[in-house]
């Protein structure tokens, strides 16, 4: 009877020491951070990469939620043909391409990437380069835009992304497409791409560009 009697003791001492181990394990893990990103690749060929979480939010007007199924990203202006693609039509029709990439804000802050894309002059070449063509405009579906020189995509190998870090560019990040600008100033880095015009127009400034920031946006 004794012995019983302290079994019964011992076991709900231990269910006691349980629940208070639970709770308290509770609390704590409601404090710890979360991955926003937990499938994200953060690290490639023994280079670490920064996380999708590390960008700063500074687009002109939030975060846009393009629609997979009506997306069309246009090829325009001097081109031979003008040019209408899919989502599907783009991430399934051209060779991808995956690199490393820094881009840095003009804010001071920069992020080490693993994107994965496409070659820009492999769909200008699909329409068609006129040889008056010598800036490339980029316009997204915020009315922000940008451009660069024809020579600059032409001899970088300058990636169209629709993959970051091995994950589909989250809304934030641009879905479906961001511009991979190699050495050049985050704002050349343009996202939620749209349409993208052939040029002769070596005026043109886009939306920061006309605001004073340098249209070469080289980062030194
Ligand atoms: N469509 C669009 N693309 C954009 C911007 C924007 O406001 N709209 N901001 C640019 C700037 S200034 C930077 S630094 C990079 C990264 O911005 P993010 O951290 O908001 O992604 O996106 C660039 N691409
Ligand atoms: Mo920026």
């Amino acid at each position: 009877m004794e012995k019983l009697k302290r079994f019964k003791g011992v076991i709900i001492g231990a269910v006691v020491l349980l629940l208070v181990v639970l709770i308290i394990a509770g609390i704590y893990s409601q404090r710890l951070p979360r991955m926003l990103y937990p499938e994200e690749i953060r690290e490639y060929e023994g280079q670490d990469l920064s996380s999708i979480g590390d960008f700063r939010e500074n687009a002109i007007s939030g975060t846009q939620h393009l629609n997979v199924s009506n997306y069309r990203l246009r090829i325009t202006g001097l081109v031979n043909n003008t040019v209408e693609y899919s989502y599907e039509d783009v991430v399934n029709g051209f060779q991808k391409y995956q690199k490393v990439v820094t881009l840095h804000c003009v804010e001071g802050w920069s992020v080490d990437i693993l994107w994965e894309g496409f070659l820009l002059e492999d769909l200008l070449n699909e329409a068609g380069i006129n040889p008056e063509a010598v800036v490339v405009i980029v316009y997204a579906s915020d009315g922000y835009s940008t451009s660069l020189p024809l020579d600059y995509i032409l001899e970088n190998e300058i990636l169209i992304a629709y993959k970051m870090n091995g994950l589909t560019l989250p809304d934030e990040r641009g879905f479906p497409f961001q511009l991979v600008a190699e050495s050049k100033y985050g704002y050349k880095w343009i996202k939620w791409i749209t349409e993208i015009e052939l040029s002769d127009n070596e005026n043109y400034r886009g939306y920061w560009e006309r605001r004073g920031f340098p249209n070469t946006a080289d980062v030194p």
